[in-house]
This record gives C-alpha cells, structure tokens and sequence, in this order.
C-alpha cells in the first residue's frame, strides 16, 4: 500500500550576523507558505536557522551571545519563534527547526525540534551530538572558526527515532490487529549538520526502522584551517569538495539505511566574507538524489515521497535481523579513536 508524502526543503541563503530577527522570521514564514502551494506535508528548516551562524564568531559579551539562543523549553510559545510555528499550525504544516538552546541548567544545545501541526506542539526533539571544530578560536586572524565546542554541550538525548502521526491516512496504529512493520505512521530521525558524516547515527535511526532522516546544517565551503582539503585548492574547488562530500554522505546513508533523507543549508556569503554551500536535497533508500537546490538563496526543494520504498531494502539487502554480525563489531562502541595493527 503506497504511503506517500510531501516533503520540502527549506533552504536559507545568507542571514548575516546583523540580520534582524524579525527580518529572518519573516523570510521563514515566507518559505513556509510557498512550500504550502506545493501542498507540502513537512518542511524542514537549517540548522540554527533563526540566525546567523554565530559560533564563527568569537563572542565573549555574554548578554550578545545570549541573544542567539532561544530561552525556555516552549519554542512554539516563545516571543521570538512563535510566528513560525502559528503560521504552521494554520497551514497545517509539520515542520522540523534547528536553534541555538539555552536549557534552564544554563547548558548550551545546538538542537532541533519537530513540530506537529495536527498534534499542535513539538513533538520530538533532538540535540547535535557530533560537535566540530575548536573550543579556542584559530591564531590566524583570518581563519574561519567554529566555536561549537565553547558554545554548545554535546547532545544527550541520543538517537531517538519517533512517529509523526496525521501524515499518511490509514496509518496503522498500536491497537491494530496484524500489526506488520512498514505500516504505522511515518518513523523520523533528526539529526544535526556534522552528525551527517558519522554513520553510528545512521545506523542507531537504522535499527529502529527510520524512514525519513531530517537534517539542516551549516556548511563552510571554503575553511582550509577547518577542512583537511587537498593543497592547494582554490575556493571554488573547495566548495565544489564540501558540496560532494555533503551529498555522497546523505544518499550512501539513505541508501545502507534504506530511508529517505531530507537536508536543508544555511546557505550563500554572510556578512559578505563567511561562504556556506547549498545543496539542499532530497534523497531515496536507493541513494538517488530526488530533488535539489539550484541556488544558494531562499529555495524550497520538493519532492512527494513513498515511504514503501523503504521496505525493499529493510528485508532484502539491510535486512538487519538477517545479516547484522553484531559480534564482529565490538570496536565500534568500545573505542573512539584508531588503533593501529603493531608494526611489522
Ligand atoms: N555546522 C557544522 O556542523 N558544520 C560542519 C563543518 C565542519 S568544520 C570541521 C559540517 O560538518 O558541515
């Protein structure tokens, strides 16, 4: 039985350090109902999407860094965001959300939510596990830095796949009879810009069935302090390396973990010097990109899903329960760094 959905990309060209908030939200509202003449279902927004990406910037005023992070555990009720969320309610619109958290422990996240429009409130949230870059900034003066370490805690709250209910009419619920994997509503996984590059992420969504990974990020196309790029490289070759490398990682997860992806950057030149790539995209269990951004401005990218095709790769090729060897992967939850052989 097809369960097909509609899903989008909300791709954000530059918001600069200086940009207002209200500016930035009403770009977001903007996005939003355009994504609703294409009868979009979900929308997904970056990563720390409600401003610029601020951990390139070494800000020691604390009352300055504050005011990119959201305060309280009440996004969709908060002065600063909650237009976004109403204006998804009324058009009914789920939609995902990246932003900095302040947790009420004083804890920094950099986290995302996923909001419910049926359900009218958050009903999941995650926070980026996957942490890049330096706790100090770069000696070199024109280095581009990325402060995530000095800013954010790493997440704890796992990989937790969850249900988004109201999407596929039919939906099997907990109390049907001949209850069968594959029926039920939708099972999503967020995850956050870096985490995309580590597939132990993947793999904890995989083994819980994810049909949708939904990740926003911010990528730099041109960090040669940050990126371990080949030498030497012009910017334009850099770039053209990030927006690769962004994509083989979101369609050859899609494909081991038979699901589809849904990303969507923070994109184009912020305060004229800080260059983000696009490449916003949709991908298939098969590792097909469906859809994809043509620019590195606002964009919505669309495409209508079926989650049915997740099922071919669950049960033949990554049919876990089938062909996993867990005892052979002992390394991978004991060490964190490499382990060489002993020499010869
Ligand atoms: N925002 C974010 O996580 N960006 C990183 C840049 C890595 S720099 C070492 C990314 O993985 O795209």
């Amino acid at each position: 039985m097809p369960r097909t959905l509609k899903i989008a990309a909300a791709q954000m060209g530059a918001v600069h350090f200086h940009s207002t908030r209200q500016d930035t939200l009403a770009r977001m509202i903007k996005l939003l109902q355009s994504a609703s003449t294409l009868d979009a279902q979900l929308v997904l927004f970056p990563e720390a999407a409600f401003t610029t990406f601020f951990p390139r910037h070494l800000i020691s005023d604390h009352k300055e860094l504050d005011s990119f992070f959201e305060h309280g555990d009440d996004l969709a009720g908060s002065l600063n965001t909650k237009p976004l969320f109403d204006e998804a309610m009324k058009l009914r619109i789920d939609i995902s959300v990246g932003f900095a958290e302040r947790a009420a422990d004083g804890n920094g996240y950099n986290t995302s939510v996923y909001y419910s429009a049926s359900q009218r409130k958050v009903i999941a949230k995650y926070r980026k596990v996957h942490l890049p870059g330096t706790k100090e900034p770069f000696d070199n003066p024109d280095a581009v830095n990325q402060l995530e370490k000095r800013y954010f805690e790493p997440g704890n709250l796992g990989f937790k796949a969850f249900r988004a209910p109201d999407l596929i009419p039919g939906a099997q619920k907990k109390d049907a009879s001949n209850v069968r994997p594959g029926m039920g509503d939708p099972i999503m996984g967020m995850m956050i810009c870096n985490d995309r590059r580590w597939v132990e992420g993947w793999r904890c969504y995989g083994l819980q069935g994810v049909e949708l990974v939904l990740c926003g990020y911010n990528t730099a196309g041109f960090a040669p302090d940050l990126w371990g790029t080949r030498k030497p490289m012009t910017p334009k070759e850099a770039e053209d390396d990030a927006v690769f490398h962004h994509k083989l990682v979101m369609q050859s997860n899609s494909y081991m973990n038979s699901c589809f992806s849904v990303s969507a950057a923070k994109a184009g030149l912020e305060d004229g010097k800080y260059d983000l790539i696009g490449g916003s995209c949709i991908t298939s269990p098969e590792g097909h990109v469906l859809a994809e951004a043509k620019t590195k401005d606002d964009e919505i990218v669309f495409a209508e899903i079926d989650l049915e095709d997740c099922r071919q790769g669950k049960e033949k090729t990554f049919d876990f329960d089938r062909h996993r060897r867990i005892d052979q992967y002992v390394p991978i939850t004991l060490q964190t760094g490499i382990i060489e052989p002993e020499l010869l």
